[in-house]
């Protein structure tokens, strides 16, 4: 059996990998030429927890990384899939694109697995006309699959090898022939069902973990009404054996959660009052944040927003994605209210994203008065003992020096 990964980004790559390493015969592509090259040379292209690890092993076992598409038994797409921060849609051209490359150079009968999160019937409204298009039938020419991915960042080579996954298919056989392969390196439980389904229970895995930090942040915002502290009453909370409140925080960033609520938002206007109200409530965290650093300043006499630095870019600890992250978000709204750029430090960004942005911890702290833990990297987690002596407001709740402002 040999496996095409086409898109080697967060999701592709690992996946590749992975397969590798439990003895598939893996191609990975990729249009990004630089990208490849890298691969090629022996160097993973993002930080990931026992990534690197992984390649070795996977390289031990042959994988091999090409900007061509190749003839191969199953392909795996998991190309971007953008969504349109406006009307709130997903872009599916990347996976029409790739799915449309594939039928150029795969055999018949050979297998199209999409991993690309999508928005629940894209599948049927896009996919199989695009397959369509170029001539094939469904079923018999190329037969496909949906397996959305379902790791975290930070965590993502355990959770390949441990979640239980879905795989949607058109018949039973197909999605047999699916799981066999996932079987390989998939210690979880493998369900296999219909293509629709294996769609929506991706999106509203997410959405639920969306509203559960809706929930939390609403509590932060009323907590702060009657200075009550939000931690203790949710860790409290957690105590009962069938509650599990998740953790307020600074908004909620990133390519999946705070983004993927919306199909079913955009699908279903009329039923959807509570997912879009949770996204709402989501959204305002970078201005409930920035409304506290106001107050701050207001209470320290300080009017300098430059003596404001945000600790912080990416949209959650020890990742390097900064995608739709909070601190991103935030600086669009002091763009409208302040207009004055603040200063921001992140250690696990080198490339510079944002004006005023320092590369290095010391001159940065010495460069403000007010510090806004905006992520919970390990490094400042660690480092804690530099802050004594700055006014601190934790959006994490990582900091427990005297006097630290919280949410
Ligand atoms: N966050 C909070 N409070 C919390 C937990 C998270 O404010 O208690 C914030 C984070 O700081 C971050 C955002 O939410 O800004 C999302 O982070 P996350 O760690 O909750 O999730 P992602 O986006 O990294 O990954 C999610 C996962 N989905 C679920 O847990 C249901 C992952 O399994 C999916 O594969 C991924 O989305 C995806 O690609 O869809």
């Amino acid at each position: 059996m040999k496996v095409c990964v086409v898109g080697l980004g967060y999701i592709g790559l690992p996946t590749a990998l992975m397969m590798a390493a439990y003895d598939v015969c893996v191609t990975g592509v990729d249009y990004n030429k630089q990208l490849v090259s890298t691969l090629q040379q022996g160097k993973t292209t993002f930080e990931e927890d026992g990534l690197d690890a992984l390649y070795t092993k996977a390289r031990e076992k042959g994988v091999e990384f090409t900007t061509e598409y190749i003839s191969a038994d199953l392909y795996i797409i998991a190309v971007p899939t953008p969504y349109d921060k406006f009307s709130k849609k997903i872009d599916s051209s990347y996976v029409i694109g790739a799915v449309k490359n594939v039928t150029q150079v795969c055999p018949k009968g050979a297998v199209l697995v999409i991993e690309s999160t999508v928005s629940p019937g894209t599948i049927d409204r896009y996919v199989r006309p695009a397959i369509e298009e170029c001539g094939f039938t469904i079923g018999e020419d190329l037969h496909i699959a949906h397996a959305p991915e379902r790791i975290i960042p930070g965590n993502m080579v355990y959770e390949l090898e441990n979640n239980s996954r879905v795989i949607g298919a058109d018949d039973e056989e197909i999605g047999q022939k699916v799981k066999t392969v996932y079987s390989s390196f998939c210690k979880g439980d493998i369900v296999v069902t219909d293509i629709r389904t294996a769609e929506m229970s991706k999106v509203v895995e997410n959405t639920f973990r969306d509203i559960n930090i809706a929930y939390a942040n609403e509590l932060a915002k009323i907590c702060r009404q009657d200075n009550m502290n939000v931690y203790e009453i949710i860790r409290i909370a957690n105590m009962h054996p069938r509650v599990n409140i998740l953790q307020p925080g600074p908004g909620v960033g990133g390519h999946c959660i705070s983004v993927d609520p919306w199909f079913l938002v955009g699908d279903y206007p009329g039923l959807t009052s509570l997912i879009r109200h949770a996204r709402l409530i989501n959204d305002s965290m970078p201005e409930f944040v920035l409304g506290r650093v106001h107050d701050i300043m207001k209470e320290r006499n300080i009017d300098d927003v430059s003596r404001v630095g945000l600790y912080g870019i990416t949209y959650k600890e020890d990742v390097d994605d900064t995608r739709e992250s909070p601190t991103l978000q935030l600086l669009e709204k002091v763009a409208l209210h302040l207009g004055s750029p603040l200063k921001i430090y992140d250690p696990m960004v080198d490339r510079d994203v944002l004006p005023e942005q320092y590369h290095d911890f010391d001159e940065f702290l010495n460069s403000v008065d007010i510090v806004v833990i905006m992520v919970a990297h390990s490094q400042i987690r660690n480092s804690m003992n530099k802050l004594s002596g700055k006014i601190i407001l934790d959006t994490r709740n990582i900091c427990h020096l005297p006097g630290v402002y919280k949410l």
